[in-house]
């Protein structure tokens, strides 16, 4: 013969001798079942450990913590999740994986790594790392006449002492005595306000 001898837990016992009990909250409970066949009565108490994981976190039997109530079980947090009871989803912007300027996006678990969007204009990358592409380097990515100066997102050019860079920034025009500026390649260009906008490198 079993009985509770302490109410208002909600808890119960069946016709087979079943304990249930559900708790509402994790605030301390005491559970004890008294026994008896007639004669002599016993007591049994027991140590409830409570589960509490969320998002299909696993719980680790193992593992407690106790809060001076229930004693917690510690959760295995499926991915994308964390915090004690794997409540908490995984912001995973937070620490600013993405080149700086650009856009991160935080994806739902089961992703644990954000995306990022493109990388700033000139700049070459997948968004988590951007860099530049030094154009000087290569003659086909720059079209400066003379002198090219690589720079984060673009380049510059400029000219050889004698030139000047012609109104495009890209052509370098030099002085001739009797013609005055004239682009290199240009030569029979004489550069005065009605012919500089026919100038094309
Ligand atoms: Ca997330
Ligand atoms: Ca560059």
């Amino acid at each position: 013969m079993y009985s509770l001898p302490y109410d208002g837990l909600g808890a119960t016992i069946s016709d087979t001798s079943e304990l249930s009990l559900t708790p509402t909250s994790t605030e301390e409970v005491k559970l004890k079942v008294l026994v008896s066949d007639g004669r002599a009565n016993t007591s049994i108490s027991f140590k409830v450990k409570l589960c509490l994981c969320e998002n299909g976190g696993e719980c680790d039997w193992n593992s407690t913590s106790n809060n001076a109530g229930f004693s917690v079980v510690s959760c295995i947090c499926t991915p994308g999740w964390f915090g004690n009871d794997c409540s908490v989803e995984l912001d995973s912007c937070t620490e600013n994986p993405c080149y700086p300027g650009v856009q991160c996006i935080d994806l739902p678990p089961p992703e644990v790594n954000a995306a990022c969007g493109n990388c700033p204009n000139g700049l070459m990358g997948d968004g988590f790392t951007c860099y530049d592409s030094n154009e000087c380097a290569d003659e086909i990515a720059n079209d400066c006449d003379h002198l090219c100066t690589n720079t984060l997102g673009s380049y510059e050019c400029s000219c050889n002492d004698g030139y000047q860079l012609y109104i495009d920034n890209k052509a370098c025009i030099g002085y001739h005595p009797s013609n005055g500026f004239q682009a290199r390649h240009c030569c029979a260009v004489q550069l005065n306000a009605a012919t500089t906008q026919n100038l094309i490198k």
